[in-house]
């Protein structure tokens, strides 16, 4: 391995921005090291493209296993490993399933970046190691200003974002008592084709796909009003190494400064694909029927036209998907990573809308060839 060469470890390898990061870190000719953690199925689909057989001679990747919540274990990979960047992004990452698992997520969230920190110290890696802390645009919470900056006071509103908000002060606390270059990247709402299947907008646009091909009836959501500031994960790995590249460690909102309901987010997907839904009713009893088919793009896109009728309802709300507390409205400014990081997404919403609804309707193209020879995979989704 070349002096030269940086080396880098990631948490959350596995996860969403763990795999585009990791695309990233080897473009720029890093060492990558990712932290995995043991499951009875590998896991590693979304870093297949990306793998390296072990006895390769030119090897910039390898994994290790580990969990967030073994302090042991993170000492002993960070040791063994060296390296100048640490990105924490390992997280249990549902704000709906902290409700159900609140003292797992404070463990793995909170108390897992403060391992982190502490191996750092232990090691007396203070001056080698620069630390990327995964903090979100969840601590808002409740809305005190839009849009949300770097200024902006906090009001967690999940148990998830309770724990993100002591990571994001632990991380702020080390930098001042011992420092670090220990940063927080507070980051708005990023999907892709790869976003994990229960967040809302890979949930609609899996679903569009299967409605469009007949292959599922319908829809079931929860609040349809939240508003997001959605963009794409591959812009926001890209600021999540300008963060650790400035001259002094420091926090920065990543946003697109755009907001966006659910209940446009599905419009826009189904529209994807050339099925117009028109939203009525209120509350529970709101509904999304379709109003309008385009047969030229549902004949070019090989759609199911018989099962798309106007009139027919594609999206219903189900009161299970409710929080107990909920985020109404994210909306972040990013000038602050504009100016001094040079920063500027290059998807906006439709392009990341028409990505991931083109990607879903090639995967359950595969559903539709496994259905129409008799095996239905489908029901695990719905
Ligand atoms: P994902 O849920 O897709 O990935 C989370 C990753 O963390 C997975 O690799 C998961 O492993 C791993 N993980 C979970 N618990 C542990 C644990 N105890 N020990 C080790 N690894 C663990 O999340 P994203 O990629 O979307 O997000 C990355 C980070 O950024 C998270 O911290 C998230 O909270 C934060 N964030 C995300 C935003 C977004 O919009 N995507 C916005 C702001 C912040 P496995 O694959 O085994 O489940
Ligand atoms: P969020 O993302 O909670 O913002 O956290 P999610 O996609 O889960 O929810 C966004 C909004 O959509 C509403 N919603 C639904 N959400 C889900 N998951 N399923 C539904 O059926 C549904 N119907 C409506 C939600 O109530 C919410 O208002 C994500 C995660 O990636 C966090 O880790 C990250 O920190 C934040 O984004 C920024």
């Amino acid at each position: 391995m070349s002096p030269l060469m940086k080396t880098a470890l990631i948490t959350g390898i596995t996860g969403q921005d763990g795999a585009y990061l990791t695309e990233f870190l080897l473009n720029k000719g890093y060492f990558v090291h990712g932290i995995k953690r043991r499951s009875s199925l590998l896991n590693t689909d979304r870093i297949d493209h990306l793998y390296q057989d072990p006895h390769e001679k030119n090897l910039r990747l390898k994994l290790h296993y580990g969990d967030l919540t073994d302090s042991t274990n993170l000492i002993r990979i960070i040791q063994e490993t060296q390296p100048d960047e640490i990105y924490n992004l390992a997280a249990m990452s549902h704000v709906q399933v902290s409700f159900e698992t609140p003292e797992y997520t404070a463990n793995a969230d909170g108390l897992g970046t403060l391992r982190i920190l502490e191996a750092i110290r232990i090691l007396g890696l203070e001056k080698k190691t620069r630390i990327y802390q995964a903090s979100t645009s969840e601590l808002y919470g409740l809305v005190q200003e839009v849009p949300q900056s770097e200024k902006t006071p906090f009001y967690p509103r999940s148990p998830y974002a309770v724990a993100k908000m002591y990571a994001y002060w632990i991380t702020v606390n080390y930098r001042e008592a011992y420092n670090l270059y220990a940063c927080n990247g507070i980051l708005f709402n990023h999907e892709s084709p790869v976003r994990g299947e229960t967040f809302v907008t890979r949930k609609i646009t899996m679903a569009a796909a299967k409605i469009a091909l007949g292959l599922q009836n319908c829809l079931y959501l929860g609040n349809l009003s939240a508003q997001r500031d959605w963009g794409h994960a591959k812009d926001y790995v890209e600021a999540m190494w300008l963060i650790l590249q400035q001259e002094k460690a420091e926090d920065f909102v990543i946003a697109t400064g755009v907001t966006t309901s659910v209940r446009d987010f599905v419009k826009m997907s189904f529209a994807e694909l050339g099925i117009e839904v028109e939203f009525s009713g209120k509350d529970e009893h709101e509904r999304g029927v379709i109003i309008d088919i385009d047969e030229v793009k549902v004949e070019s896109l090989k759609l199911k036209a018989e099962s798309l009728k106007p009139g027919t309802t594609v999206v219903k709300v189900d009161p299970k998907y409710f929080r107990p507390t909920e985020v109404d409205l994210l909306i972040g400014d990013p000038t602050k990573s504009n100016t001094k990081l040079g920063w500027k997404p290059k998807y906006d919403l439709p392009a990341l809308v028409k990505e991931m609804v083109l990607s879903d309707l090639h995967l359950t193209k595969k559903d539709e060839y496994l259905k129409d020879g008799g095996f239905n995979t489908l029901n695990y989704f719905e």
